[in-house]
């Protein structure tokens, strides 16, 4: 079982991972994750990376389908894709990918959430790229070239919304009743 979990930046992506990787056993693959490791250690690819994020922009298909492709190499078990793909380039890239190791993705979770209350937690939450103009720029980016992914795989059926408005357990056991259905 692969799972992606998708939704706007701030929408609690993150959060619902680490309960999800223990509860199913999964490995976690968070490129933003990914990318602050290569910020905190001060490698080629982390400097490019990190004027990019700054402004809440997306950092190139390449770089991350590299990064990506790697962790996939070496992984042996079901992974949780937390934060890609985040455009369509990347979906289809992940596709060619996953299609290479005869696996494919089983479940697509779209975390749904209002702008307003994103901004809110983004704020409180105080990450280096979480000021507001960097948090508007990034739901726009989102509007435009991640959204659209959920329609790559919308023709496949795996797809299932859930409200990321409400605590952290409640997303979560929603999010389990779909991956138990
Ligand atoms: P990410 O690291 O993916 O992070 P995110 O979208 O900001 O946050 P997430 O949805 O995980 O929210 P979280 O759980 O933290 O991206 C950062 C940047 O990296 C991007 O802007 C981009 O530049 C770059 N990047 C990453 N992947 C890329 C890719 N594939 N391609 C190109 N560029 C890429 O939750 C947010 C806050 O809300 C937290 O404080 C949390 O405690 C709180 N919260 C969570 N759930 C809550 C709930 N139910 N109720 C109340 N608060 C909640």
């Amino acid at each position: 079982m692969h799972i992606i979990i998708l939704g706007p930046p701030g929408s609690g992506k993150g959060t619902q991972s680490e309960q999800l990787i223990t509860t199913f056993d999964l490995e976690h693959l968070s490129t933003g994750d990914m990318l602050r490791g290569e910020i905190a250690a001060g490698t080629e690819l982390g400097l490019k990376a990190k004027s990019v994020m700054d402004a809440g922009d997306l950092v190139s298909d390449d770089i991350i389908l590299g990064m990506v492709e790697n962790k996939i190499q070496q992984s042996d078990k079901g992974l949780l894709f937390d934060g890609f793909p985040r455009t369509i380039p990347q979906a289809e890239g992940l596709d060619k990918i996953l299609a290479r190791t005869k696996t494919a993705v089983s479940h697509v979770i779209e975390l749904k959430i209002e702008d307003d209350v994103i901004v809110e937690r983004m704020l409180a939450r105080g990450r280096e790229d979480d000021n507001e103009e960097t948090i508007r720029n990034r739901l726009d980016v989102y509007k435009a070239q991640t959204a659209p992914v959920i329609g790559h795989y919308q023709g496949q059926n795996i797809v299932h919304s859930v409200n990321g408005d409400q605590s952290i357990d409640a997303v979560f056991s929603d999010i389990k009743a779909v991956l138990t259905a």
